[in-house]
């Protein structure tokens, strides 16, 4: 891989626009301006490679939720005929290899400067440029700031009094040292019964000596079923590629499948127990699509609640455990809903234990191990899989000031206020691709990212071909924005969780405002092209 930490950057006021972040989203969006429209782009990304998230969570057992067929970009046919996936869920090395591929193939390297974390973007009226600084102080400037910046990319590592005197080691999975851990022999600690401690329990305890998992929620699972593609289901892929992108691109959550129109409470319970067994032998994200009012009618989804906690009762052995295990406190799915390879399973091991930190918290981190308010856990290893900052934590960690040194930290210090999670009032020419208040997290992500960045690569089309240079979003559009999100959310189940991430609830201090737009990928991507056919309305223009 060519260095690109030795180029230095282009002079101010050369540049079109400036990306920050190369994973998925600035990758994609480097190419759309660049390429489509000619512009001169320049992405900074903090890390060593492209990649993003990906680049980032390296923790065993680190796999995508979205099956691979779909976890891709759709924009080139030639990139979707000529890449194959190996599995039916793509591990982290896998899509690392996919992005590195597409980093070449587009020839973007040439315009990523790696290794450059920004730490400041402030918009210049005068100017009408953004000017950023980055870590090593160096000075950037472009008319259009994009931020690429990822949903889940800022670690959340727990302030636990001690931890700094641990004499072991410990980690967070969403910065995974790129060496790997060794846990052969030793006593581990998982903090985290989220997606990424239920995906990375079951790896950690094959080498580990021991294994205690510190559960504060428990979660629901249903297992991936994950396996190596068959020739079978790639012919199936060729032959249905439009189908499946357009069934994508017509869904609520933007997979390749489609939500059932039945509903859980129109069957009977024979029924229900059939097609529940069904989807649970076919396993994945699909497990949700089973019923059309799970998310929405309390009483629909304590059916599959039940089932699922029946399943836990019928795969752990010790009955405790079980009970642990399945005394779940929110709806099915409320919380983003994991899936596994073997977690429940897992618990049936001689080298694993679960400890509930509800009933007595984790008090301190000893020099030796963790301590809750009932006993001493000597440990070697604690593996924090305790989440992220969210969606608004990629933004806020970079000091981002609009007009008049507003800072966007203040402007969102009551949750976040955006137009369409694409544009902040008072912060002209700033575009936030799967910002807070889009769907986002509740979509499969390329497909959102996708949806995004071909909206903005438009509107700055437009805005050139219109001899404009600004636009910043009303804030009379953005209160607006914002109750339709709300609105959105509170027709759902979603708000019923209430330690979800997606409440900001998993950081303390953090304000509480549900930051997803629940209202489905499908509908949202008409209320955009609607907005752009109107002149953008909602934006100021100038
Ligand atoms: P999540 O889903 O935020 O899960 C974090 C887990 O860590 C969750 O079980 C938390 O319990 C737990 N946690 C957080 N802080 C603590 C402390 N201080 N003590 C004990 N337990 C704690 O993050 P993931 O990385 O698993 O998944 C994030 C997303 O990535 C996922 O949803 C997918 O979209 C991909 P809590 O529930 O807060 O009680």
């Amino acid at each position: 891989m060519p260095d690109h930490h030795a180029a230095s950057l282009p002079p101010p006021s050369a540049l079109d626009a400036v990306i920050i972040g190369a994973g998925f989203s600035g990758l994609y969006q480097l190419h759309a301006l660049r390429d489509r429209l000619g512009l001169v782009v320049q992405v900074l990304e903090a890390g060593d490679g492209v990649g993003g998230t990906w680049y980032w969570n390296r923790y065993p057992g680190a796999r995508c939720d979205s099956e691979s067929h779909s976890y891709c970009y759709t924009f080139s046919d030639e990139l979707m005929a000529e890449w194959e996936w190996s599995e039916r869920y793509p591990e982290q090395p896998e899509i690392m290899r996919y992005l590195n591929h597409v980093a070449d193939r587009f020839d973007l390297r040439r315009s990523i400067r790696l290794g450059t974390r920004v730490v400041s973007a402030r918009y210049d009226v005068e100017a009408n440029l953004w000017r950023l600084r980055t870590e090593a102080g160096e000075e950037i400037a472009a008319r259009y700031l994009i931020t690429a910046v990822g949903c889940l990319s800022t670690a959340n590592v727990p302030r636990i009094e001690g931890l700094g005197e641990f004499g072991g080691r410990w980690v967070h999975t969403g910065e995974w040292p790129h060496e790997g851990v060794e846990f052969t022999g030793k006593r581990v600690g998982l903090v985290g019964t989220g997606s990424t401690g239920i995906q990375a329990a079951p790896v950690i305890a094959q080498t580990a000596g021991h294994l205690t998992v510190f559960q504060r929620t428990a979660n629901y699972s249903v297992p991936a079923q994950n396996a190596p593609l068959t020739p079978e289901f790639r012919q199936y892929l060729r032959d249905n590629l439009d189908e499946i992108k357009r069934t994508m691109r017509e869904t609520t959550n933007g997979h390749p499948f489609r939500i059932s129109e039945r509903s859980a409470l129109a069957t009977t319970p024979e029924e229900r127990l059939a097609l529940y067994e069904a989807a649970w032998a076919k396993g994945g994200l699909q497990f949700r699509a089973t019923f059309k009012d799970l998310l929405s009618n309390l009483e629909a989804n304590e059916t599959a609640a039940s089932f699922i906690k029946a399943k836990i009762h019928q795969i752990v052995r010790d009955p405790a455990t079980a009970a642990l295990l399945a005394d779940i406190d929110h709806p099915y799915a409320a919380k983003r809903p994991p899936i596994d390879s073997d977690y429940f399973e897992t618990f049936n091991r001689d080298n694993v234990k679960l400890v509930d930190v509800r009933r007595a918290p984790i008090q301190r981190i000893t020099r030796t191990g963790i301590e809750t308010s009932e006993a001493d856990y000597p440990l070697d290893i604690i593996v924090f899989a305790t989440g992220f900052d969210a969606m608004t934590g990629p933004l806020l960690r970079i000091d981002i000031r609009g007009r008049d040194g507003l800072s966007l930290r203040d402007a969102w210090s009551e949750g976040p206020r955006s137009h369409l999670g694409l544009g902040v009032p008072g912060f002209p020419n700033l575009f936030t691709i799967t910002g807070p208040g889009s769907p986002s997290v509740l979509c499969n992500m390329p497909v959102a990212i996708e949806q995004h960045v071909d909206w903005i690569t438009d509107c700055i089309a437009r805005l050139r071909a219109d001899g404009l240079s600004r636009i910043e979003a009303k804030p009379e559009a953005a209160e607006d924005w914002v109750a339709q999100v709300n609105a959105a959310a509170e027709a759902t189940l979603l708000p019923q969780a209430a330690s979800s991430w997606y409440l900001g609830a998993n950081v303390p201090g953090k304000p509480r405002v549900f930051m997803p737009y629940a209202g489905g990928m499908a509908h949202y991507r008409r209320i955009c092209e609607e907005v752009a056919a109107r002149g953008y309305e909602g934006f100021a223009l100038s």
